[in-house]
C-alpha cells in the first residue's frame, strides 16, 4: 500500500487566472483601497447594463455579476489609479428614473444627486438604447460631469443594431464610449473619458429641456427658498422641478427636514464591502 503525502502548496494545481487584459500604461486597479481618492466616479444605469462588470474591470474586484436585474443593492467602493490620480469607483444599484421609489433605486437616487461624484458613468445596454435614455437625460439634467459607457456593443452587432456614437455623443453632449465590458474592451477610453471629465480637461454641453417663461421663474424662486432652508444642498433646481410637478415625496422630504443629512457629505449610507480578488469576466 502506498500511503498518499500531502501534496505541497507548490505542487497543487492552481486555479486558473485569466490574464488581465492589456490595461493601457496608466491604469492600475486598486482594489478595496479607496484611501486619498482624488476623486469620486459614480456608475450608474438601469438594472442589467453592465455596472458591476465595469467596476470589476477597473477594480479588480468581484462585484455580484448575473444575467438578471436587481443584483446590486447597496453601494459597493472600489478604487483604481490612472495617470498619477486615485479614483473612488462607486457601484450602485440599477435605477430606471431618478424619480423611482423602490429602497436599491433610492440609493442609486441619492447618491447621483446628493453624492456629488466628480463624474457619472451613465452606463447603458446598447440593444436597448431607447429604454436606457430616460435615466441618461435625467442624470444629464442634473449634472455636466457626466460620461456615457455605450456597454454590450457585441450582443447589438450581434442582433444587427448598428449604433452610431458619434452622433448620440454630439446630441447628448458628453463623451460616448462603445464597450464591452465582459472582455474589457473600451475601458481604457471609458477611463480616459472619465479622467478628463473628471478633472474639467472636457468640456461637456450636456442636453437640457431649459424652463422658460412662468416656469422658469417659479424654478428661481423655488431655488432662492430650498437653498435658503437647506445651505450647501446639490440640485436645488431638480428639487424645484419635482416639487411643481407636486412629487409628493420630495414635498414630505422637504417639509420634514429629511434632506438636511444630504447636504453635509459622500458618505450618505456605509458602503457595502466588495469581494476582493481578481476581476470577475
Ligand atoms: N455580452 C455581454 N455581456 C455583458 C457585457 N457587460 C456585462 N455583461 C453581462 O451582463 C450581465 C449583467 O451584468 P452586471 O454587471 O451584473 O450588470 P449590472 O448593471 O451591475 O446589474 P444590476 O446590479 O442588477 O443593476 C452579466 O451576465 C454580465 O456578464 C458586455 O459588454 N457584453
Ligand atoms: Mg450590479
Amino acid at each position: 500500500m502506498t500511503s498518499k503525502r500531502p501534496k505541497s502548496i507548490r505542487e497543487r494545481k492552481l486555479p486558473v487566472v485569466e490574464p488581465v487584459p492589456p490595461f493601457r500604461e496608466g491604469l492600475r486597479q486598486l482594489g478595496i483601497d479607496t484611501t486619498d481618492w482624488d476623486y469620486v466616479v459614480a456608475l450608474a444605469g438601469n438594472p442589467n447594463t453592465g455596472k458591476s462588470t465595469v467596476f470589476n474591470a477597473l477594480t479588480g474586484l468581484r462585484q455580484h455579476v448575473g444575467n438578471w436585474p436587481g443584483k446590486t443593492v447597496a453601494r459597493a467602493e472600489g478604487g483604481f489609479a490612472y495617470e498619477g490620480k486615485k479614483y473612488k469607483l462607486v457601484d450602485l444599484p440599477g435605477t430606471y428614473s431618478l424619480l423611482s421609489a423602490s429602497t436599491d433605486e433610492e440609493i442609486a437616487r441619492n447618491f447621483i444627486l446628493f453624492g456629488r461624484p466628480d463624474c457619472t458613468i451613465i452606463v447603458m445596454d446598447a440593444t436597448v438604447l431607447e429604454r436606457n435614455l430616460n435615466l441618461a437625460l435625467q442624470i444629464l439634467e442634473i449634472t455636466d460631469r457626466a460620461v456615457v459607457c455605450l456597454n454590450l456593443m457585441d450582443e447589438a452587432r450581434r442582433k444587427g443594431i448598428r449604433v452610431n456614437h458619434k452622433t448620440l455623443e454630439r446630441e447628448l453632449g458628453v463623451p460616448v464610449v462603445p464597450t464591452v465590458a465582459r472582455t474589457a474592451h473600451g475601458m481604457n477610453e471609458l477611463v480616459a473619458a472619465v479622467a478628463g471629465v473628471a478633472s474639467a480637461r472636457i468640456r461637456t454641453r450636456p442636453h437640457r429641456i431649459t424652463a422658460t417663461g412662468d416656469t422658469a421663474r417659479s424654478v428661481d424662486e423655488l431655488v432662492a427658498l430650498i437653498e435658503a432652508a437647506y445651505p450647501g444642498l446639490p440640485n436645488a433646481r431638480w428639487l424645484a422641478m419635482r416639487l411643481l410637478e407636486g412629487d409628493k415625496r420630495v414635498e414630505d422630504a422637504l417639509r420634514l427636514g429629511e434632506l438636511s443629512q444630504l447636504a453635509v457629505s459622500r458618505e450618505l449610507e456605509p458602503a457595502e464591502v466588495a469581494t476582493s480578488g481578481a476581476a470577475a469576466r
